[in-house]
């Protein structure tokens, strides 16, 4: 047995030395790293109205007392609610229902039943929920955003109810009413100001980390972020999701998936390292090119967001050439009429003139 784990171990090694992420391997790595789960299907029932009765009043000295069957309680609605917690929809991972409480039928004496209990679904904000059945979609923006998605049944109606000038005994009740259920479908896309975009690698949670108090895994291997990360910047929430590679729209890598977490961000911040400009053909404005392409296959806006190009970690450039490349590559972007900066995590003042940067065009944009 522990020579089987460790021959595995050593295999996921040697492939995540080798840059090599397979497919099957980057299957098994996220199998240990199931956590995140952001899209999940459940079917939701509202509790049944209780149904009418027929009693009699039988009191001591009345002979004939009257009808006095009351009416059913309502059965219990269905709500969902927004919290301020993202991993919510990974602790449902195994519940399939959720369904309100039915209500007490009708008792005597006139009693009404009790209502049933309403079930509340606590999702993270950011949750879109579709009821299946109708098509009807409701957002979560807000912490503590309260929707009621199904109304439990009405009770049903006691034998008091009927009594009349002509039927002062009747022996009449109705059941309470089903309540409505349907199938739903929930799908969490992130709220966040500022999305980090780029090929695997290319620093971007490391710059995460350096601006927020966040503390996503940074690792030099193609695909370290296997979910998203949130980090809280003066205020302003930045996410950093998983590297695209070129097909990523038709799956290729990690895939598209994560894009909708940043289809409501402001802006993009667009990293592309000076590594591409030593090791890949085409260099650095190809590789920035791979991205725009899967930013438009997407589509959801994310094309025409606010772009920041940000070209990083210029420490890996050689010495002696290292100011001639980065105004070449500073030019050659400039040219695409966006905000570029170039930085390395070892300079502090290229992060904080980065930062400046940012924090200008938030606010410029909250305005
Ligand atoms: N030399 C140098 N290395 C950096 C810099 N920023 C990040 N790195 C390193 O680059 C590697 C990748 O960094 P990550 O932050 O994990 O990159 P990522 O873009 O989040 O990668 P994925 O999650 O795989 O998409 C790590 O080894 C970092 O230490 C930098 O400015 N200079
Ligand atoms: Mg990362």
């Amino acid at each position: 047995m522990l020579l089987r784990t460790g021959v595995f171990l050593c295999w996921i090694l040697i492939c995540v030395k080798g840059k090599d992420i397979s497919k099957k391997t980057y299957f098994l790595l996220s199998c240990q790293h199931m956590a995140f789960v952001d899209e999940l299907k459940f079917h939701g029932k509202a509790g049944k109205g209780g149904d009418g009765v027929v009693r009699w009043r039988r009191e001591k000295f009345v002979p004939k007392g009257g009808p006095a069957g009351g009416d059913g309680g309502r059965g219990g609605d269905v709500y969902i609610e927004a919290a301020r917690d993202n991993q919510l929809l990974s602790s449902y991972r195994h519940v399939t229902e959720f369904s309100a409480m039915d209500a007490d039928p009708g008792g005597s004496m006139s009693l009404h039943g009790k209502d049933g209990d309403d079930k509340i679904i606590k999702l993270p904000v950011g949750s879109i929920v579709t009821n299946l059945d109708t098509g009807e979609e409701y957002s979560l923006l807000e912490e503590g955003q309260k929707i009621k998605i199904l109304s439990g049944g009405y009770g049903g109606k006691g034998n008091e109810r009927f009594k009349s000038s002509i039927n002062v005994a009747p022996e009449e009740c109705t059941p309470g009413k089903p309540g409505e259920e349907a199938d739903f479908h929930v799908e969490l896309r992130l709220i966040a100001d500022i999305g980090l975009v780029g090929l695997p690698n290319a620093g971007k949670s490391s710059l995460l980390n350096s601006l927020t108090r966040a503390r996503a895994k940074i690792g030099d291997y193609a695909f370290t972020t296997l979910d998203p990360n949130l980090g809280d910047y003066f205020g302003y929430i930045i996410a950093d999701i998983p590297g695209l590679i070129e097909g990523a729209s038709d799956g290729k890598g990690l895939g598209t998936k994560f894009l909708r977490h940043i289809s409501r961000t402001k802006a993009l911040v667009h990293l592309v390292s000076f590594e591409n400009e030593l090791s890949r053909a085409g260099g650095m404005m190809h590789a920035y090119e791979e991205i725009r392409g899967e930013l438009e296959k997407f589509g959801q806006g994310l094309a025409e967001k606010d772009e920041i190009i940000l070209l990083s970690k210029t420490d890996v450039l050689p010495d002696d050439v290292r100011d001639a490349i980065i105004e070449k590559k500073l030019k050659e972007f400039k040219k695409l009429g966006k905000p570029v900066f170039v930085v390395t995590l070892f300079d502090d003042a290229s992060v904080k003139a980065f930062s400046d940067e940012l924090i200008r065009s938030i606010q410029k944009d909250s305005q």
